[in-house]
């Protein structure tokens, strides 16, 4: 079977995170919005087919008769079936827990930009961005990365010990990518404090099953999407 992922064209955002685990997993899958000229048209035809259980919001996968969306049920789901979690409900729910945590994060990151409405343009909303993004570099960011790296340094090496990685550290690592490109200053800043979680970036983008990869076009550059970088809204 082949998974349908579908996720908007054009940039890497929550369907990122999908993918990383798809692809570091060997998983097969059709990225369907991307496919034929990659026009929004596609997604938007698929979101109003009528089904029973839609999804609410892309990323969703449609694996057979079922249809998963919001991305850490998708990864719950995936990690299950493909092992790319360890077994058992203790576990399971620590990488669920994990990957709710840097669900939150990547919401309050793209908050520092859109901090009043999604669907308005970030000019419009500047200077709201402008009084946010200092507390998330100051105060949120750092509370975050101090989490993930007290786990790392309990753990060795991947945030679930005894295990090889997860698809929680797949994600940890996107999300420090992207914070990386929109927080360049705080992110060099901050890396001499985070050493295990600046170590667990580095790991991933090592490791060999996702090498073919993040050097092909299927990876997608940050640009306009949840990570996004204001020179005005980053400060070491
Ligand atoms: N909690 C959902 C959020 C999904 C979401 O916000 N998707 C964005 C793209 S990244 C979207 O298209 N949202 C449309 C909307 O919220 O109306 C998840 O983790 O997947």
């Amino acid at each position: 079977m082949t998974y349908e992922l579908w996720y908007w064209n054009g940039i890497p955002g929550r369907g990122e995170f999908v993918r990383l685990a798809l692809e570091a997993g060997g998983i097969e899958y059709r990225d369907c919005a991307r496919e034929k000229g990659g026009e929004s048209s596609l997604l938007m035809n698929d979101l109003r087919k009528n089904r029973k259980y839609p999804p609410f919001a892309p990323p969703y996968l449609v694996a057979d008769d079922m249809v998963v969306s919001q991305t850490p049920a998708i990864l719950l789901f995936l990690g299950e079936r493909h092992g790319l979690a360890p077994e058992g409900t203790k576990a399971r729910i620590w990488v669920h827990q994990l990957q709710l945590t840097i669900a939150d994060l990547v919401v309050e990151a793209h908050d520092t930009h859109h901090p009043i409405a999604s669907g308005m343009y970030y000019e419009e909303q500047r200077d709201e961005a402008l009084r946010r993004a200092p507390d998330f570099r100051e105060n949120r960011l750092p509370k975050f990365l101090g989490y993930f790296e007290a786990v790392l340094t309990q753990h060795e090496g991947w945030l679930v010990e005894g295990h090889k990685w997860s698809y929680a550290d797949l994600s940890l690592f996107q999300v420090l990518d992207g914070l990386q490109f929109a927080f360049p200053q705080r992110m060099s800043h901050l890396a001499q404090h985070y050493q295990h979680v600046m170590a667990l970036h580095e790991r991933v983008a090592a490791l060999p099953e996702l090498q073919g990869y993040l050097s092909s076009d299927r990876r997608l550059p940050f640009g306009d999407g949840l990570f996004r970088h204001y020179p005005e809204l980053d400060a070491a």
